[in-house]
């Protein structure tokens, strides 16, 4: 009886939203949004994910003895770069429309690019600018007048200073250095807390809930990255491969920093999970983080591999561009940085679809309502959306593209995004070309990217499916696009 009572309930304010709908429409009055889905993104959290690709800047000893792990016995005087210029560094990112960099200030070695008053190894004892000098301000002072934002790596694993593996201490020492660089040298918009510690490393207890409340504290609108967040959180891996499904939510209390055995988890995310703490794919141009003169930029096609797999699946692409020993970009990251960011502008930046017609399975508030099919062809890709009429994640929702040309469409990648300012929803996709189906797949987020596995397809009408979500679903844009350097076979 209960269970009839319930049903009726349903039926009954499914009936009169879509009358109170109709109503709304009659007396000129705009249907409401549909509820978000928590958890939802913050304000610094939503333009982090629109930033698509962001850079990092791997800097330090490392970079003159041709390591990736400093010892922290490493002299100061071997910090020694003969032509340091960070508006050099700017303007390459500048030039790939790159609009935040984050430079390691402390890597592992623990000597600090600033002139740190907690400890003398620093810059101020290395013979560049005859100790006189303070590269965080340089990278800071830099990157202003173009416009882009900076972030910090500090690395909580430090192999030089005594006071590491003695909690009290460190901490407080940690905590000084925190203040130090998110107090003195303007708006930081990213933290960076790496895990990674030697096996032989010290035990140490990170103050973790100190740290994050102290940055908080300073830095109005900045997201801490860990493995856990609690802003953004780790991919769990450095090839920049995140998984699919890939969930910008996950349940952050059951994480810890460096922990082992969640790298799977931090892949996929949790789509019942109960923080927003979208994953970052750090990656680096070359083999390692710091620049060797061993080493070369990867590939055009493998860079392109990596966006797709995670910008291409709701992620964020944090790429590492590292100064070399004279204190430059070199020329030949510099090219391929913006080799990458040119060919992802010649496949993304016509859109397909754009001059096709749309249809849809329904359309919330009816046909003159703000949601319909329409909205996914703008350039807003976060508050147009199309939305199906109700508001439950049950029933067959579609969304078509039709050709209005005579010889139809020609594509080989599809892009799908989701309005993730209402969360996170669709668990699984489908898109069909003229009624065949060409790619089965599970969550979208803010990006989703398919490349068709056969490789350029042709036909009149693109539909997407959607056929399993946490709640209605609700599509900012669709694309459709020709990516003239993908190649199926893998041959070239
Ligand atoms: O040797 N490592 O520490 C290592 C090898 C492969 C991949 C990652 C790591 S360390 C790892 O780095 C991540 C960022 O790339 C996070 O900071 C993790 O906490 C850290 O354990």
């Amino acid at each position: 009886m209960a269970e009839m009572g319930h049903r009726f309930s349903f039926i009954f304010t499914l009936t009169l939203l879509h009358f109170l709908h109709f109503c709304s429409a009659k007396l000129g009055v705009s249907t409401p949004p549909p509820l978000p889905i928590l958890p939802l993104p913050s304000f610094s959290q939503l333009k982090w994910q629109q930033r698509e690709v962001i850079m990092f800047l791997h800097f330090g000893p490392n970079t003159f003895t041709d390591s990736e792990w400093g010892t922290g016995r490493e002299s100061p005087t071997v910090f020694n770069p003969t032509a340091l210029d960070a508006a050099q560094w700017a303007a390459t990112a500048a030039a790939a429309n790159i609009s935040l960099m984050i430079l390691t200030a402390k890597h592992h070695d623990g000597f600090c690019l600033w002139p740190s008053k907690y400890t003398t190894h620093s810059v101020s004892r290395s013979p560049w600018k005859n100790g006189h000098g303070d590269v965080v301000k340089e990278f800071v002072d830099a990157a202003a007048p173009r416009g882009i934002d900076v972030g910090v790596y500090l690395s909580p694993w430090d192999r030089h200073d005594r006071r590491y593996s003695h909690e009290l201490a460190y901490n407080e020492y940690y905590l000084a250095q925190l203040q130090e660089l998110l107090n003195n040298y303007g708006n930081v918009r990213e933290i960076w807390f790496d895990g990674a510690k030697g096996k032989n490393a010290p035990n140490m207890s990170y103050y973790f809930s100190d740290w994050f409340a102290m940055v908080k504290e300073l830095q109005s609108s900045i997201n801490i990255f860990s493995d856990a967040g609690p802003d953004i959180r780790w991919v769990g891996d450095e090839n920049g491969f995140a998984g699919t499904p890939c969930w910008s939510t996950i349940n952050r209390s059951s994480l810890a920093i460096g922990a082992e055995g969640i790298t799977q988890y931090l892949n996929e995310g949790d789509p019942e999970g109960t923080h927003w703490v979208p994953p970052e794919c750090d990656v680096s141009i070359r083999n390692g983080w710091f620049w060797h003169k061993s080493e070369s930029p990867k590939s055009l096609k493998t860079l392109l591999e990596i966006y797709y797999n995670s910008v291409g699946r709701n992620c964020v692409l944090l790429f590492n561009v590292p100064p070399n020993s004279t204190g430059l970009i070199a020329q030949e990251d510099a090219h391929t940085l913006t080799q990458f960011k040119a060919a992802i502008h010649t496949i993304f930046s016509s859109n397909l679809a754009q001059n096709c017609s749309l249809r849809a399975s329904s359309q919330r508030g009816g046909k003159e309502s703000a949601f319909g099919p329409e909205n996914v062809l703008d350039n807003d890709h976060l508050w147009t959306y199309w939305a199906p009429r109700g508001a439950d994640a049950g029933g067959d929702h579609w969304i078509e593209i039709r050709s209005q040309q005579k010889q139809g469409l020609r594509f080989n990648v599809v892009r799908i995004q989701e309005a993730i300012g209402l969360g996170q929803r669709i668990k699984r996709h489908e898109i069909y070309l003229d009624g065949k189906r060409i790619v089965e797949e599970s969550s979208v987020g803010y990006k989703r990217l398919h490349r068709i596995k056969s490789g350029v397809v042709c036909g009149e009408v693109v539909r997407v499916r959607i056929t399993e979500a946490r709640a209605v679903p609700l599509i900012s844009s669709l694309g459709l696009h020709l990516d003239p350097f993908w190649d199926p076979t893998g041959l070239s």
